[in-house]
C-alpha cells in the first residue's frame, strides 16, 4: 500500500490523525512508538536542529534527505512541510515528485511568498501570493504527483497574516477548486476562537488540518466535535522536548561536576542500541558473518 493510500486509511478508521513533528530518524522512531498516526516533517524542527532560524535557510535538499532517512527508519507516513514550494508552480512539481520518490505520504505547501519567516514570529513578515498564483501551485503539485493518493495539503495563512476568516474561507473554498485534498488553516491567536469560526463556516468537501500550538486547549476531543478536521499537527512538539530535557541534564552534570545522579534518570545505552536497531545486527551477524 502506497503511503498516501495509508494516511487516507489512518484518516478514514481513525476520523481524526494524531500527527507528531520531527527532525529527525530517531524522533520518528519515538512518535511511532508512543502510538501517533505519523510523522510531520517540520520544517522549523529542522531548522531548529541545524540552530537557524525557521525561513528558508535550509534546502529542499536538506529537507528531502531528512525525510528519506524519516521514511527508512519508520513505518509512519509522513507529512512534509514543503513551506512555499519552493518558487514557484514549475519548482513545485519538481518538489513533488521529489517528495513522492523519498516515500512521503503528503506535502503541504503554504500560500506566503519565498523566503518564509515562520508563522509563529511575533510581528514577523507575513506576506501571502496572489490566489490565483497559489492556486497554479497546487493544480502543479496535482498534475506532478504519480499515486492519486498522495495528499496534496494547502495551507493558508491568512489569518496568520493578520487577515479575517473570510478570507482565509476564501483562499480555502480556491485552493480545494485548484484541487487540494485537504486545508490547513494556521492560527497564532491563544484561544481556538479563528479555527472554531473557520470550521463552522467552512462549506468546502475537503477536510481541514490544524496545529494548535498556540491553542493547546482545543483538545482532540473538542477537535473531533468540530466535524471537519482529520488532521491535527503537533507542529513543534519533539524539539521543544529535546531543548528541555538537554537543557535540564547538561545543567546537572555542570552542577555535579559528574553524570552519577544524571545517568539514574537517563535512559540506558541499551535503550539506545534497542532504538539503533542493534538487536536485529546481532541476529544478521549471526547469519550471515562467516
Ligand atoms: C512547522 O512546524 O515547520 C510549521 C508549523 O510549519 S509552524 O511552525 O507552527 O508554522
Ligand atoms: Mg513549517
Amino acid at each position: 500500500m502506497s503511503p498516501g493510500k495509508r494516511l487516507r486509511l489512518v484518516i478514514e478508521t481513525h476520523g481524526l490523525a494524531q500527527i507528531m513533528s520531527g527532525h529527525s530518524p530517531l524522533s520518528a522512531i519515538l512518535a511511532d512508538e508512543a502510538g501517533f498516526d505519523g510523522i510531520w516533517a517540520s520544517g522549523f524542527e529542522l531548522s531548529a536542529l541545524y540552530g537557524l532560524p525557521d525561513m528558508s535557510f535550509i534546502s529542499m535538499t536538506q529537507h528531502l534527505d531528512m525525510v528519506g532517512a524519516i521514511v527508512a527508519a519508520t513505518t509512519l507516513p509522513v507529512v512534509a512541510d514543503i513551506d512555499t514550494g519552493f518558487g514557484n508552480a514549475i519548482n513545485v512539481m519538481h518538489a513533488v515528485k521529489s517528495y513522492e520518490c523519498a516515500g512521503a505520504a503528503a506535502v503541504v505547501i503554504e500560500d506566503k511568498i519565498f523566503p518564509k519567516v515562520s508563522s509563529l514570529t511575533p510581528n514577523g513578515r507575513q506576506d501571502l501570493t496572489r490566489v490565483e498564483e497559489f492556486q497554479g501551485k497546487i493544480a502543479a503539485a496535482v498534475a506532478a504527483r504519480r499515486d492519486p493518493d498522495f495528499l496534496v495539503i494547502a495551507r493558508t495563512e491568512a489569518l496568520i497574516a493578520g487577515f479575517d476568516e473570510d478570507e482565509a474561507l476564501a483562499r480555502g473554498v480556491a485552493y480545494q477548486a485548484a484541487g487540494a485534498d485537504m486545508i490547513l488553516v494556521h492560527s497564532k491567536l491563544d484561544t481556538p476562537r479563528q479555527i472554531e469560526r473557520f470550521s463552522g463556516a467552512w462549506i468546502g468537501h475537503v477536510p481541514l488540518a490544524i496545529v494548535p500550538t498556540t491553542y493547546p486547549q482545543l483538545t482532540e476531543r473538542r477537535i473531533r466535535d468540530l466535524g471537519n478536521i482529520a488532521m491535527v499537527i503537533y507542529g513543534n512538539h519533539a524539539i521543544r522536548a529535546c531543548i528541555t530535557a538537554m537543557r535540564g541534564a547538561f545543567a546537572t552534570i555542570k552542577r555535579d561536576g559528574s553524570a552519577a545522579n544524571l545517568d539514574r534518570e537517563l535512559v540506558s545505552v541499551d535503550e539506545v542500541f534497542r532504538l539503533q536497531g542493534m538487536p536485529h545486527i546481532r541476529e544478521l551477524e549471526e547469519k550471515f558473518l562467516r
